[in-house]
């Protein structure tokens, strides 16, 4: 039987969602909350990670009165085999997204769009010189290139190592070499990880596992780093700037326009349209006070980081903004990306437009994209959106709040600006104790978790113990509208962060951008290793995704762990069905990698647990606690 739908009080701690949810339910219109309590009960097998769909003697499911598959599999190897292709699955899509970027970077090269252009020539000079292409004396066209053609090759099959391996600590490189876990091309470990798991080879498995961690290192040090990096050279390093969050950035008296999906390749030839003055004087002329671009999600955060436009909302606020009744179009790319919206959507006036070939919506308008037509498409979008501003019911408008103020734009680059120059102020503030470690909490939403109650509450725990926060994803719009992405935040904060934070203006949570910007956080950590000239694995920091869903996100995870960071889960993936791959994610990988995972529901039990690692790393490196 399925279960009812949990009262509204228990499925989100903001406002603005819980009105919506109730509209929602006054207008009969489902969202993911009624499906969950249909889906719910679960299977067991499933979530145990015990079932196996690999080949047609199956499928099969494993307990304890059939221990084995038709083909003899048992609980560990099904399980170890489900969970590397979960990860090869969040690899694909952090890592297919940066070679987006990649063919934007070679579309401008041999100019064929000129709709996007190189815009940070540093960056990209910076870039090279780090991957070991020549720079000096050379033309940037050049240089972008070699750029272009290194990590085209990051994609296949490189002998020996994937080009950001060189911001590695070798202490590092030697324990991913001595592993095997060296990442050797994006495509190539995504692909080996379905060749081990087809039937009949990786029977394994803590070998699987070790190759899961290699395919996640292909992503965190390849895809996303790519992703990341190459959005920085076409569209601009971020620097700080405020912003606002939540559903009150929708804005009644203009034509609004949401960005939802992850690759700003979309979202920022949108905003661009969205600013030319013809389109602009068409919506004055219908009545509207402008064009209003408002993000979800990751490209959201892309678009927040760079360009300052205001967040309406993380993964489980999309359905709900469209019921305020006054979005006149959603224009998606890819990933997270609910295909209940073209349902929703299709109860108002909203339109529904799909923009990428790779992720079509029945139901949806659909435009494709590509960097020579982008900016035309665009402009014929949101010429779509004006129009359908006259067909707007105001009788059917509820934007339940008005915005929270947000401080966003946190690149390693501006951080790095904003300590005058190098990263050895932000040494010597942890070495002084005022800044003891620092927590990255990413990730998602969850329908099973009331909403944002644990990426809220950890923050707040966290900062209180002089942790210094970076967040990214979904967790941006929690912490944001919790009131922690302001400088004034410092008042919640412990007494060293607040005099630090205090002294440069900062927020003490930060905003480092989207999903595959934990990359940023990647670096940083390697960065500070370096600097200080031990492993990742001897730094204070901690990772964390306490409403996580998505395989993105397990890559994320597994990436950050086998890079040397103790990361925390609320809850486990699929895998309590074997005990040896249970063991070795949340005990075992400590030994071969320096961390695990640990699974924790409790906040401010999982508060203590980082500031007990926090605190034996910082004795390891001969500070106080
Ligand atoms: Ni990746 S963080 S739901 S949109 S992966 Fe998507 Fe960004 Fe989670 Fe949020
Ligand atoms: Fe069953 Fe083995 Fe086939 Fe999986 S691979 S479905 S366990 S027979």
């Amino acid at each position: 039987m399925a279960k009812e739908p949990k009262p509204i009080e228990e499925l989100s701690i903001w406002d603005d969602a819980k009105a919506m949810i109730a509209k929602a339910r006054a207008e009969g219109i489902e969202t993911v909350h009624e499906r969950l309590a249909q889906q719910t009960p679960h299977c067991k097998f499933c979530e145990l990670g015990t079932t196996c769909r690999n080949c047609t003697m199956g499928p099969c499911r494993i307990s304890a009165k059939m221990p084995r598959g038709v083909c003899g599999a048992d609980a560990d190897v099904i399980v170890a085999r489900n969970f590397g292709r979960f990860i090869a699955g969040g690899s694909a899509g952090h890592s297919d997204h940066g070679r987006d970027l990649i063919e934007v970077l070679e579309a401008i090269i041999e100019g064929e769009t000129k709709d996007y252009k190189i815009t940070d020539e540093a960056k990209l000079k910076a870039l090279a010189a780090e991957t070991g292409i020549e720079v000096e004396g050379r033309e940037l066209k050049d240089v972008a290139t070699d750029v272009m053609e290194n990590f085209f090759a990051d994609f296949g099959s490189r002998k020996k190592e994937i080009s950001f391996l060189s911001r590695v600590p070798q202490k590092r490189k030697d324990i991913w070499a001595k592993l095997g876990m060296t990442p050797r091309g994006v495509d190539r470990e995504i692909a080996e990880m379905m060749h081990r798991t087809h039937m009949g080879c990786d029977n394994d498995a803590p070998n699987t596992m070790i190759h899961a961690a290699r395919t996640s290192l292909s992503d965190g040090w390849g895809g996303s780093m790519i992703g990341t990096e190459l959005s920085d050279v076409i569209f601009g390093t971020p620097t700080p700037k405020m912003s606002t969050a939540n559903l009150g950035v929708i804005k009644e008296d203009k034509v609004n326009i949401l960005v939802h999906g992850h690759n700003p390749v979309v979202s920022e030839m949108i905003l661009a349209a969205a600013r030319d003055p013809e389109l602009v004087e068409k919506a004055e002329k219908l009545g509207a006070k402008g064009i209003n671009v408002a993000g979800l999600c990751c490209t959201g955060n892309e678009l927040l980081m760079r360009q300052g436009i205001p967040m309406a909302g993380n993964h489980l606020m999309t359905e709900l903004a469209i019921i305020t009744g006054a979005v006149e179009a959603v224009v998606v790319d890819y990933q997270c990306i609910m295909p209940s919206l073209v349902q929703i959507a299709g109860c108002y006036h909203t339109k529904f437009i799909d923009t990428a070939n790779k992720a079509r919506f029945s139901g949806a308008i659909h435009f494709d994209i590509e960097p020579h037509n982008a900016l035309q498409q665009a402009k014929e979008i949101v010429n779509l959106a004006i129009e359908g501003f006259a067909e707007r019911d105001a009788g059917r408008v509820d934007i339940p709040c008005e915005p929270v103020e947000i401080m966003t734009g946190f690149s390693n680059e501006a951080v790095i600006a904003a300590l005058g120059g190098s990263l050895d102020p932000l040494v010597q503030a942890i070495a002084a104790g005022d800044i003891r470690g620092a927590v990255g909490i990413v990730g998602c939403n969850n329908p099973k978790i009331k909403q944002d109650s644990m990426n809220v509450e950890l923050a707040k725990e966290l900062i209180k113990k002089d942790i210094l926060v970076l967040v990214t994803g979904c967790v941006t719009t929690a912490a944001g509208k919790a009131g922690l992405l302001v400088p004034d935040a410092i008042e919640m904060a412990g007494p060293g962060l607040k005099k630090v934070c205090g002294a440069l203006g900062i927020p003490p949570v930060l905003h480092y951008g989207s999903c595959v910007d934990n990359a940023r956080i990647l670096q940083l950590c390697a960065a500070l290793a370096n600097a200080l000239n031990v492993d990742i694995s001897d730094l204070p920091v901690g990772a964390s995704s306490p409403e996580w869903y998505s395989e993105k996100a397990a890559a994320i995870g597994l990436y950050a762990v086998a890079s040397g960071i103790y990361t925390h889960l609320g809850h486990p993936p699929n895998i309590l069905g074997s005990e040896v791959v249970t063991d070795l994610a949340t005990s075992g990988l400590e030994d071969l990698v320096g961390a695990t995972f640990f699974i924790e529901p409790d906040m401010v039990k999982t508060a203590e647990m980082f500031d007990e690692r926090i605190k034996a790393k910082r004795k390891g490196l001969g500070l106080s606690e």
